[in-house]
């Protein structure tokens, strides 16, 4: 049932600056989900630290606010105690490619299902703007002393090498097509990113609204015959190589839109389903927890085969 945007309003004053790419991202995502006509009390947006992480505050879910770079492990514990839940995680570029980087490779390689939203200014926002890891090379932000001399990292390009079964990519501010994106990433069962340009007007001085204008296009506009959708494995083999040209390409023309949808590759739940009788009918937060009163996890039950005989 489609719901209105509003009835996913919190109460919360939303702190961002003016301009922020953000506004443009919460938007689609009210957007997206009401219109997926998920109920409120089956959302769960977990953030991380940074200003993107504010986006649990603002979302009417049951949202938490994970520690920096922790927000894929808490997601991955919500979805997997509860997989009846839509899980979306709200994280920064410093966030999930810097600090969280080792928790984005494994959701790749367990492939859950999760949605990862990244908010990709290339600048720590909430720290007052040093380099992200997605900062291209020599681009000197204002709040850097000299030009940055790292390379960039891609972070479509990593969650192709790592797994991810869905990579697509935004702009915060064209944001009708960004909900298109994200029901998508929502509605795909394993795990997707969708990496979300967005202009920090405060500290990213370099990439501005007019600096991606420039260069962003979307592949279906350009190139009606791209076909990001892999359905057998002999589609990987035929698609792969136009597919990583697509998701290598960032620089003076950068791709947005559904860049690789894998629907071969089995979620973890899945497997859990597998090595679990009845995981995904009753799995953990459903379970009852007592039976006639006694704990029905008891300890002595569980580590009743180890117990060894005094
Ligand atoms: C363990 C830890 N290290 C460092 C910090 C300081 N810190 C807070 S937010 C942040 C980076 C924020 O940048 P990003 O993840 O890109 O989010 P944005 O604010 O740009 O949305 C850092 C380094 C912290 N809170 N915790
Ligand atoms: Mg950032």
């Amino acid at each position: 049932m489609a719901r209105k945007w509003l009835d996913y309003k919190t109460d919360a004053w939303v702190q961002w600056c003016p301009g922020c790419g953000d506004f443009g991202i919460l938007n689609s995502i009210y957007r997206a989900v009401s219109e997926l006509g998920i109920d409120p009390e089956e959302l769960v947006v977990v953030g991380g630290i940074g200003c993107s992480g504010r986006t649990t505050y603002y979302v009417k879910g049951s949202n938490f606010h994970a520690l920096h770079g922790r927000a894929i492990p808490v997601a991955t514990g919500v979805k997997l105690a509860n997989p009846h839940l839509n899980v979306i995680v709200a994280g920064g570029d410093g966030d999930l490619m810097g600090i969280g980087g080792g928790h984005f490779v494994a959701l790749g390689r367990r492939n859950i299902d999760l949605t990862v939203l990244l908010y990709d200014n290339a600048v720590y926002g909430l720290t007052k703007g040093q380099a992200a890891p997605t900062l291209p090379a020599w681009i000197k932000t204002k709040a850097l002393s000299s030009p940055n001399i790292h390379d960039n990292i891609n972070p479509v390009m990593l969650a192709f090498a790592v797994g991810f079964t869905f990579i697509a990519r935004g702009y915060a501010y064209h944001t009708q097509q960004l909900k298109e994106i994200i029901k998508q990433a929502v509605r795909h069962k394993g795990a997707a990113l969708v990496d979300i340009l967005q202009p920090c007007p405060t500290y990213n001085n370099v990439m501005t609204n007019k600096w991606y204008e420039e260069r962003i296009y979307y592949v279906e506009d350009e190139d009606p015959g791209y076909d990001p959708m892999i359905r057998t494995p002999e589609d990987f083999a035929a698609k792969a190589p136009s597919i990583v040209s697509k998701l290598l390409e960032f620089g003076d023309k950068i791709p947005l839109g559904i860049l690789y949808w894998n629907q071969t590759r089995e979620p973890f739940e899945d497997r859990l389903d597998k090595i679990m009788p009845g995981y995904k009918e009753a799995p953990p937060a459903r379970r009852r927890l007592d039976v006639d009163g006694r704990p029905f996890l008891h300890p002595f039950d569980v580590f009743k085969d180890r117990l060894v005989a005094p």
